[in-house]
């Protein structure tokens, strides 16, 4: 089958885990079936890396109000899979979501874009696309277009909910006024994901507790056509056979990670990512950290003094300034790496850390906590979403534990937990080595992408021969 895959990121260009989940998606897709992406250019036809082999592929016209602009599409081959990058005025700019206006012109050009290729396609090469597959929202206009034009089925997956809105007026200046209907409507502004999901063939979310927690104010309305297909991750980059100092043993390679940031030999837990409160947590990481430090937590007076907290990312300003304060509050315990380090350092930390901390407050599926199992580093993290559906806590299932799981937004437990497993560590060290084998054992298993590129290559066939619905959203797999 050709596989089309719409996406606003898709490495090299990288916002989130957007990019990592529809790139090896795709290169998974790619093993058994053909796949083309398609995708804005972001100012890579510009900036091309020398890998990605850009060639010229046509040119062609699109009216965006009373406005003619010009496209030009871009093809490259990453790794098995056909890329095509659409380029203008608009959709060169380097941001991929900001600012707003040139997001929403993105969106336009792209949605426009997309069905000029799809005829070029068919006239250039006599074929399109058996499906197209469409990541988030900003791609759904793009996938109800091409569906009302070429009768091309689409399934349409939701990496999170935005629950994004554009008005009717803004659709009508930019001649799109056709999407418009009263079903999508609140007041004056269109519902684009309760449009996407009403107009998809199939729609899919990336993790069954996600789906569970997001079924009362929205899947739930589109029964009998929505499933999950839980992301995986690539086992063999995370592997600690590949650290610098594969050889040492894990608590060397800690004492010199903790060294080389300046601290001394300790408990280590760790956290990477954006710094975000609403989505991430990250203020109830930190809140939980100082409640340690100030002795809240029972037992915390046992191991305060080991306690280490590595931070490595960036994001809200307020957050990286009340990560700066702890650490200035606590500088024998903590470090705060504002930036990222790339796909590599941060490998390293992930092999050298005890813990990793994931606070998310909601997580459709979050890649951070396969990464750490992967590599040996227990996550403790919160019982929502992929983190939920992935990680085995210890507190229900002893022998197959692969990490703790606490309750939301609560930074006392989370301070408890950690607690609990800094005394864990140093009481029960096999407990702990059983867990980090379980870990990566676990993944390799249940959560590699040739798994997920399977499921949906069940939901593609299934569209394409209109069998509906072929699984109950609750059905695990
Ligand atoms: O892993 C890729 C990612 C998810 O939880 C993550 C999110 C956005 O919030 O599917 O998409």
């Amino acid at each position: 089958m050709l596989v089309g895959l719409a996406t606003f990121e898709y490495l090299p260009v990288r916002v989130g885990g957007l990019a990592e989940a529809v790139t090896a998606l795709g290169e998974a897709l790619s093993k058994e079936d053909e796949v083309y992406v398609f995708m804005p250019s972001h100012g890579l036809t510009k900036t091309v890396p020398p890998e990605l082999d850009l060639k010229k592929y046509a040119d062609f016209r699109i009216t965006v109000g009373d406005r003619i602009y010009p496209i030009s599409v871009f093809q490259a081959w990453r790794h098995g899979v056909r890329i095509f990058l659409f380029s203008n005025e608009v959709m060169d700019h380097p941001e991929v979501y900001h600012p707003r206006k040139i997001f929403i012109q993105k969106l336009v050009h792209f949605t426009k874009a997309l069905p000029g290729l799809i005829n070029l396609l068919l006239k250039k090469e006599e074929r399109k696309p058996g499906v197209m597959h469409i990541n988030d929202w900003h791609c759904v206009f793009a996938g109800a277009l091409v569906k009302k034009y070429f009768r091309i089925p689409f399934i349409y997956t939701i990496h999170r909910i935005c629950r994004e809105r554009m008005s009717v007026q803004e659709l009508n200046e930019v001649n799109l006024g056709e999407l418009v209907d009263n079903r999508y409507l609140e007041g004056e502004m269109f519902n684009i994901e309760v449009f996407g999901a009403h107009q998809c063939d199939y729609l899919t979310t990336v993790s069954h507790s996600y789906l569970d927690e997001e079924w009362p104010s929205f899947f739930s309305s589109f029964q009998g056509k929505v499933t999950y297909v839980w992301n995986g991750t690539d086992a063999r980059f995370w592997d600690p056979a590949l650290l610098k100092s594969a050889a040492l043993p894990r608590e060397e390679r800690r004492k010199k990670a903790l060294a080389d940031n300046g601290l001394a030999d300790g408990y280590f837990f760790f956290n990477v990512g954006r710094l975000d409160a609403a989505q991430k947590g990250i203020d109830v990481l930190l809140d939980a950290f100082d409640q340690v430090m100030r002795g809240y937590a029972e037992g915390a007076e046992k191991v305060r003094d080991k306690m280490r907290l590595v931070l490595l990312g960036s994001g809200d300003p307020l957050l990286e300034a009340e990560a700066r304060d702890l650490e200035k509050r606590y500088p024998e315990n903590v470090k705060a790496i504002l930036k990222y380090l790339g796909r590599e350092a941060t490998r390293e930390f992930y092999g050298a850390a005890d813990f990793c901390l994931i606070p998310s407050n909601f997580e459709p599926f979050g890649l951070v906590q396969l990464e750490a199992m992967c590599m040996g580093c227990i996550p403790i993290g919160t019982r929502v979403g992929g983190i939920n559906d992935t990680v085995h806590s210890v507190d229900d299932h002893p022998e197959k534990a692969t990490g703790l799981l606490v309750p939301r937004r609560d930074a006392a437990a989370l301070a408890r937990a950690m607690v609990k497993m800094a005394l864990m560590l140093h009481q029960e060290p096999q407990r702990i080595d059983l867990m980090r084998r379980n870990g990566r054992i676990h993944v390799i298993e249940n959560f590699n992408w040739d798994r997920a590129a399977a499921r949906y290559r069940m939901v593609y066939q299934n569209m394409g021969t209109l069998k509906l619905p072929f699984v109950s959203y609750a059905e695990p797999y």
